[in-house]
């Protein structure tokens, strides 16, 4: 037996943070070294995102993955028995073509993605090397976390439009000093909140920020920043919002649902410059238009020069999108999310396209994770400056940041902490 083959893989559905399932996958080499990863799932999709099977029965309301995991093992296993665990280009096309449609919407991007990551981490145990390692042998960046500490929109039981409030500790040291500052102002937004709303604006939102009745941006960014204040990191602290903006614009209408008013293209651009102009210390904007407003995200990278334009719905980890979006100079930084195009091979891709493009690669986790940290040893590997993974609280976000001090601690002196330099890695 090839010392790489794979011998046997394993599934199990499982289910993620809101209760819903998803799909656990084991991939064995050689007999002997396994590796596990969980699928990761959003709530706030874009459209043109790689499809994930659910079984649409009664189970779950639907939302079961037997289906997906019948095609792992009866299409996948099949095919991939044998073949070689780190040719893993090989193996994700080998599953892009079984699938043969443009959306993996056959056999399931999530059946897709759930062997695609596990075959990479059985590949790395047989190695004996660590996920990042075995990624790449040069990785030795730790991310700025963008942390979610206040949810609206659709993730959120509240009145703001927008779906994220972040906070980037770029003034920390180390990553493990960044997650420090973060607990702290996490506690103090908390004091604070409660103060200001009352104790149910402590409720959490799916991202695990806080999602208070604040009733508009410019009032959570006033309380996320006094906060910040508080907590005494006021000079060391910059902030990024997910504007999430596909899901309140109406497409009927052509016009965003915005604060009590419905505001055009034009206006919405004029919104968001104010909101900046208010408080320059946010440095990062995600979808700030719809998801097919190639034109308008054009305008607002070239109106907002020194902010980071990030697509999310915009780009969805899809190649073809972002050719697009580099071509018509729209946005200046991808979200990179594995699921969103359903396999390592083609997410690395998409990456290194965006990076010789001069595109920031942000790395993002979805709303619905599970304890599985295999997202922070693929963004040390990719050296990418900026990691989303959502606030401090719940072990779905905990993972990741437990991780990521980790490796820290694993590289040692090697380590370097993106900091202030998140966009133009040293
Ligand atoms: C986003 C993500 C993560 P979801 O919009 O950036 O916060 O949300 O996973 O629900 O798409
Ligand atoms: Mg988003």
């Amino acid at each position: 037996m090839n010392r790489f083959e794979i011998s046997a893989i394993k599934t199990h559905e499982i289910i993620d943070n809101r209760g819903t399932p998803t799909i656990r996958a084991y991939v064995c080499v050689a007999d002997k070294f396994w590796g596990r990863a969980d699928v990761p799932c959003g709530s706030s999709t874009g459209t043109y995102e790689a499809k994930e099977l659910r079984d649409g029965d009664s189970r779950y309301r639907g939302k079961g993955v037997r289906k997906a995991i019948r095609n792992i093992q009866e299409v996948i296993y099949p095919r991939l028995r044998g073949m070689d665990a780190t040719r893993q280009r090989e193996i994700d096309y080998a599953m892009i073509e079984l699938d043969g449609t443009d959306d993996k919407s056959k056999l399931g991007a999530n059946a897709i993605l759930g062997v695609s990551l596990a075959v990479a981490k059985a590949a790395a145990a047989a190695c004996r090397l660590p996920l990042y390692k075995y990624l790449n042998a040069n990785a030795y960046i730790l991310p700025v976390p963008q942390a979610c500490m206040i949810n609206g929109g659709i993730h959120a039981g509240n009145d703001l439009e927008f779906q994220e409030f972040c906070v980037m500790p770029v003034g920390a040291e180390s990553f493990t000093e960044a997650v420090r500052m973060l607990c702290e102002i996490n506690q103090s937004l908390g004091e604070l909140l409660t103060e200001t709303f009352g104790k149910g604006a402590t409720n959490a939102g799916e991202d695990g920020g806080y999602a208070p009745p604040a009733r508009s941006a410019a009032e959570a960014m006033s309380v996320l920043t006094e906060a910040v204040r508080n907590a005494g990191y006021a000079d060391r602290a910059v902030y990024g919002l997910d504007v999430a903006a596909t899901h309140f614009f109406q497409k009927e209408s052509g016009r965003y649902l915005l604060e009590g008013t419905e505001k055009s293209r034009k206006e919405m651009i004029e919104f968001l410059g104010q909101l900046v102009a208010e408080y320059p210390a946010i440095v990062s904007l995600e979808d700030p238009l719809h998801e097919d407003d190639f034109e308008g995200t054009r305008e607002i990278t070239k109106a907002l020069e020194d902010i980071m334009i990030i697509g999310d719905d915009f780009f969805t980890t899809n190649i073809n999108r972002l050719r697009k979006g580099v071509a018509a100079a729209a946005g200046n930084a991808i979200l990179w999310k594995v699921n969103q195009i359903g396999s390592l091979t083609e997410a690395l891709d998409v990456a290194a396209y965006a990076r010789d493009h001069q595109y920031a690669v942000v790395v993002s986790e979805r709303s619905g994770e599970t304890e599985d940290d295999i997202l922070s040893d693929i963004t040390v590997a990719l050296n990418a400056g900026v990691i989303k993974t959502g606030g401090v609280r719940g072990s779905d976000r905990g993972s990741n940041y437990n991780r990521f001090m980790e490796i820290e601690e694993e590289l040692g002196s090697a380590a370097v902490y993106a900091g202030r330099n998140y966009i133009r890695l040293p």
